[in-house]
């Protein structure tokens, strides 16, 4: 019994992490398919007692697969994402490629549960399901709860993001640089192009029109959908900073009703998926790598915007697992939701 699961890019840091996270949380899957590039074809990958053998991703690689798990890159989704789906599986993408396409879910469920429209394994068909930006769903865990008992109309984030999320090669780089560095050499620049140990820098991703780069266009939109308010007012500054998996946020908001720091930071120890860690005393609060490998996103530092009367404003601060809640997790946990 059970589901039959796939997932595609199991070599990379997510696919690697969608594993640690199906086994933790005891997935019921009846089997598994992994599936790769060419190159990682024929490796062999243990989980709980049991070795599987990496399979070549092609286009017959769905037949009888109900849910496919999919972190390859926005390019292997569009190519294998709509065939995957043809042949009645489930996908949860966790790429950008469809997360701004109508009709497709765009699913954090501890915030939007309701926008799975009630695809369910078994339903005979085929159906796509977008995993958010780890830095939209990270920032969303802790602003959700605070928008539904103020409705925030304006949003200002600014990330501090970690290495993992440009995969596997930028941490592999990072760890080498910091190396490198340390004993006087030229760090080698292949990921980011610039040195990345002992230094940040502006996102990578690419810079539009707008000034804005694209992980920060990410966030404004997908906050939007996620939220189904159109008028919601974000804007963000994404800023990779030389961590190794833990995303930190920065996070204004600007509520429609007074919320004031006690009743925020009741309803924050209340949320799912979230803690708090806000210990003025101690100036103990969330870092990166007390999240690292954790499920839970920490938020402290709840402080009422001074800048603005009548506690209309607070500012926070996030910080959450990329690798995990901001990818792979949420990926499962959607997955559950189809069962
Ligand atoms: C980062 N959020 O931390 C990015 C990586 O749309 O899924 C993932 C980009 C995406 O660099």
């Amino acid at each position: 019994s059970g589901p039959s699961v796939a997932v595609v890019g199991v070599t990379g840091a997510v696919g690697q992490e969608f594993l640690s996270v199906l086994s933790d949380r005891d997935f019921p899957y009846r089997s598994l398919k992994l599936l790769a590039s060419k190159r990682s074809a024929g490796k062999s990958i243990s989980i709980q007692d049991r070795t599987f053998t990496v399979q070549e991703l092609t286009s017959d690689s769905f037949n009888d697969v109900d849910i496919a798990l999919f972190s390859a890159g926005g390019s292997i989704s569009k190519e294998f994402g709509p065939i995957a789906v043809e042949k009645g599986a489930i996908v949860v993408d966790n790429s950008s490629a469809f997360r701004m396409v109508d009709g497709v879910p765009l699913v954090i469920p501890e915030v939007n549960p309701e926008a799975m429209g009630g695809i369910k394994v078994g339903m005979k068909k085929g159906a796509l399901i977008a995993n958010p930006n780890c830095s939209t769903i990270i920032c969303l865990m802790a602003a959700t709860p605070l928008h539904r008992r103020a409705k925030v109309t304006r949003m200002v984030v600014s990330t501090y993001q970690a290495a993992s999320g440009a995969g596997a090669a930028a941490m592999h780089e990072l760890e080498l640089q910091t190396r490198e560095v340390l004993e006087g050499k030229p760090p080698t620049c292949n990921i980011f192009k610039q040195q990345y140990a002992f230094n940040l820098f502006s996102h990578n991703a690419p810079v539009l029109e707008n000034g804005y780069n694209e992980e920060e266009m990410k966030m404004v939109k997908e906050t939007r959908k996620i939220w189904n308010d159109a008028d919601v007012k974000v804007t963000a500054t994404c800023i990779r900073v030389p961590v190794m998996r833990a995303h930190a946020e920065s996070v204004n908001l600007q509520f429609e009703k007074p919320l004031d720091e006690d009743t925020a930071r009741e309803i924050l120890k209340n949320a799912p998926g979230v803690i708090v860690i806000d210990d003025r005393i101690s100036n103990h609060f969330p870092t990166p790598l007390e999240v690292s490998n954790k499920d839970d996103v920490a938020v402290g530092r709840i402080r009422q915007d001074l800048s603005l009367e009548g506690n209309q404003g607070l500012d926070i601060f996030v910080c959450g697992d990329q690798v995990r809640k901001g990818a792979a997790l949420n990926a499962v946990q959607i997955a559950e939701l189809l069962l």
